[in-house]
């Protein structure tokens, strides 16, 4: 099947199915079913068989977690770090073992999918820091003579952590890392495509002495094991990280219980190429923005909006560079974009791929499904040129689609890149540095990018978005203790 022959040294050690249960109270359970996760790139291998939770099994996990809130929140900093720095060593060391794993459940390549286990390892030695240095806190003279008032941050207690299937391993160390070293325990539910990732991880972090119950790992569908975290009153906070209608769904349940939330939704993140832009880097970033991970980000630049001037120059050497990326197996070598992620997603970019010719907008490049040796779910990346009112503009599809919208100046550029629901991550290509300064501060969204690509974000800083892409407090680095520590003020009469 052409993977080459390190891959296959290293396969044979895991060609085995990996059978994942559920860690609950310190335990490994078997579910109430079970189900499999198939290799995207070929799909009569199955990578994993798993438990599956109904809600009174996920009940129990929330229990023990509640039961277990008490002592983990009361040990000290050190512990916590301690924990957390054994957990994200075993990651590094292992990351080519998870990366491969990685790669056969979710499809990215494996040079992607190492990166993005180093990524995990070193979220967890970062939030080791973070248990020690704390939410921070202050001390005030109070109003009254004689009082002194201070504020301090306190775990918010149990935490249900609902991480998606396109980032198996960093999305659910940058929600798992922060809530433990807050002093939280929780309730990870991994997406249902990628169970091993989610086990795997689970694995590492029950070695990793914490007391019975401060982590649970529970697999499952959305509507019995997440819907039971969402409505759960033992549950202090949700994290969600997902489609833009399951967040609002979970948005509103937590809403009726008067749940702490954060959501990280969708994106359709513009990349706006300026005529005095070098073409060269424009083009990779957008290559690299749009296509990789086969376009399967929610930071991914779906919208290309490139100055007149420049327009056609672009789409020429983008369309180019397409021509040339090798799609196939994920761990083959040499491959550039792996398989979509399973069939319903390819069915749904194909389908897209198909409104936007029918609503006219102009095809430049791919979206066609291919044939490789083995049976998996690929696709040529797909480029059109497209009007701002058009669905292809408007939606996010998640998959290795893009278009390009023509700017008439700056200001129309900056203009078509707010005009979208969402407001995560917006990019500029661009020599000027008025024009940078100009569009980091007026583009309504989370993150900006100058010359960069929107997707490939550092774990110290906030993640996060505006408008539909996200709500409640930023993800990762410092800021990560709003969501995970809740305030507490005390005054004292000295
Ligand atoms: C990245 O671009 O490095 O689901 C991270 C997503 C985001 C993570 C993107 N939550 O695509």
């Amino acid at each position: 099947m052409g993977v080459d022959s390190y891959t296959r040294r290293t396969l044979k050690r895991s060609e085995l199915t990996q059978n994942a249960r559920h860690y609950i109270n310190g335990r490994w359970e078997t579910g109430v079913t079970t189900g499999l996760s198939e290799n995207p790139s070929d799909t009569r291998e199955t990578v994993a068989e798993y438990a599956r939770a109904d809600r009174s099994q996920t009940e129990l996990a929330i229990r023990a977690a509640a039961d277990a809130a008490p002592h983990w929140s009361h040990t000290t900093p050190q512990r916590r770090a301690d924990v957390l720095d054994q957990i994200g060593s075993e990651i590094l060391a292992r990351r080519e073992e998870l990366g491969l794993l990685m790669a056969r459940e979710e499809g990215k390549t494996l040079p992607e999918a190492v990166g993005e286990a180093a990524r995990a390892g070193h979220i967890f030695k970062f939030f080791a820091g973070e248990a020690l240095r704390g939410g921070g806190g202050e001390t005030l003279a109070s109003l009254r003579p004689g009082v002194q008032v201070d504020v301090t941050r306190e775990p918010l207690g149990v935490v249900g952590l609902i991480t998606p299937w396109n980032f198996p391993l960093a999305i659910p160390a940058w929600k798992i890392a922060p809530a433990l070293a807050h002093g939280n325990t929780v309730v990870f539910k991994p997406a249902e495509l990628v169970p091993a990732c989610g086990w795997a991880l689970a694995e590492i972090i029950s070695r990793a002495a914490l007391p019975a119950g401060s982590f649970n790992l529970v697999m499952g569908s959305g509507r019995e094991v997440g819907q039971t975290l969402v409505d759960s009153p033992l549950v202090d906070g949700i994290s969600f990280t997902g489609s833009v209608e399951t967040g609002e769904l979970i948005l509103q349940a937590a809403a009726r219980r008067h749940a702490k939330v954060q959501l990280e939704m969708g994106g359709k993140n513009p990349l706006v190429v300026l005529a005095d832009a070098d073409l060269d880097r424009a083009v990779d970033c957008a290559v690299q923005g749009a296509y990789f991970s086969t376009g399967q980000r929610c930071t991914a630049s779906s919208r290309l909006i490139v100055e007149a001037p420049v327009h056609d120059a672009f789409v020429v050497r983008l369309r180019h560079r397409l021509a040339a990326l090798k799609i196939g197996h994920a761990l083959e070598r040499g491959t550039d974009i792996g398989p979509v992620v399973d069939r319903v997603q390819l069915a749904r970019n194909l389908a897209a791929i198909a409104a936007a010719s029918e609503e006219g907008a102009e095809h430049v490049w791919g979206g066609e499904p291919l044939q490789r040796a083995t049976q998996g779910h690929f696709m040529s990346p797909a480029l059109f040129l497209a009007r701002p009112e058009q669905r292809v503009a408007r939606d996010e599809i998640f998959g290795p689609v893009a278009c390009v919208l023509r700017a008439d100046d700056y200001e129309h550029a900056l203009d078509l890149a707010n005009d979208t629901p969402f407001g995560l991550c917006a990019g500029i290509c661009t020599t000027s540095l008025s024009r940078a300064t100009h569009f980091k501060r007026h583009a309504r969204v989370g993150m900006t990018m100058v010359n960069l690509p929107t997707a490939g974000v550092d774990y110290h800083v906030p993640f996060g978005g505006r408008k539909a892409s996200s709500y409640g407090p930023r993800e990762q680095g410092r800021h990560a203790a709003e969501f995970y520590t809740t305030v507490k003020t005390g005054y004292v009469l000295a």
